[in-house]
């Protein structure tokens, strides 16, 4: 037997709290470099299989992150997934990569408020935009796209994600699966485009719907066989 099932909601923790980082509130990168985009390719022989892309949107402002993820089977959710600071050892121990991207020095112990995302800590991409809803110990095919205005394709700075990872969490907080991001710059003055520009924040296998609250909201296939 095999059916789909459509979700287009966005769940969050209960309690959440506006928390200022040491060093102030995240700032929203308004000059990423146009044309950047990076790539997080998981483990073909994990949990979870696919990649998250993360494009400078159109203006600069913000970078869009498109999720496109696959498995989930016996895993427990629902799932966070963050950037973290360091990129995953060579070893692929997801451990490595130590904790979340928190240039204001935020901390993660209070959860991040939605509703005030300059107050979460930079790299807390699923408390700002919500959690990969529990696949129930089966299969789950998730397509997920959003702007994050914090996060930065911009070298040099605390916010910058190019030489860092994401890792997906389990609902008790273990590492499911982790994956550096690798520079997949499509445009480079140097080198003329002989049909123009070439997009590379197209998400043309994502769906997104406008939900609940003004948030991106996501689209879940569950297949249970
Ligand atoms: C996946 O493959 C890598 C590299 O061969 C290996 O280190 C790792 O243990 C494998 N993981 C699983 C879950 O089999
Ligand atoms: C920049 O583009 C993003 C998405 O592409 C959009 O959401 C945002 O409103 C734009 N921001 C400005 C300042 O134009
Ligand atoms: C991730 O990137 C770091 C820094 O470039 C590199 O040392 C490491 O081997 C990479 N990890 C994997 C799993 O490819
Ligand atoms: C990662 O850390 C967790 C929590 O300390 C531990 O249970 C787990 O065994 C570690 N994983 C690896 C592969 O070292
Ligand atoms: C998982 O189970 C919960 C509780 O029964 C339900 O609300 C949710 O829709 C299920 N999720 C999926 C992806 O089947
Ligand atoms: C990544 O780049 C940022 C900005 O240049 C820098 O502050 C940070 O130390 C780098 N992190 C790693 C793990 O290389
Ligand atoms: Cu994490």
């Amino acid at each position: 037997m095999q059916f789909k099932l459509l979700i287009a909601s966005v769940f969050f923790a209960a309690s959440a709290s506006a928390i200022t980082g040491k060093l102030g509130d995240a700032a929203i990168i308004t000059d990423n470099p146009v044309g950047a985009s990076y790539v997080a390719t998981f483990p073909s022989n994990g949990t979870i299989t696919g990649s998250a892309k993360f494009s400078t949107t159109g203006n600069g402002t913000g970078v869009e992150v498109s999720l496109d993820l696959k498995g989930f089977k016996g895993a427990t959710g629902p799932y966070a997934y963050h950037i973290h600071d360091q990129p995953v050892p060579a070893s692929g121990n997801c451990n490595g990569t130590l904790a979340h991207l928190d240039p204001y020095q935020r901390g993660q112990v209070d959860p991040c408020d939605p509703k005030y995302p300059a107050t979460c800590e930079v790299g807390d991409l699923a408390g700002k935009h919500g959690k990969i809803p529990s696949s129930n110990g089966t299969m789950l095919e998730v397509y997920l796209v959003f702007v994050d205005n914090y996060i930065s394709t911009k070298q040099g700075i605390g916010a910058y994600i190019g030489n860092r990872s994401i890792v997906i969490h389990n609902s008790a907080g273990g590492r499911i699966t982790c994956a550096n991001l690798t520079s997949i710059r499509v445009r480079s003055p140097a080198v003329p485009s002989p049909s123009g520009s070439i997009s590379p924040a197209s998400g043309a296998s994502a769906v997104t719907v406008s939900g609940f609250l003004g948030l991106t909201a996501f689209i879940i296939g569950a297949l249970a066989l």
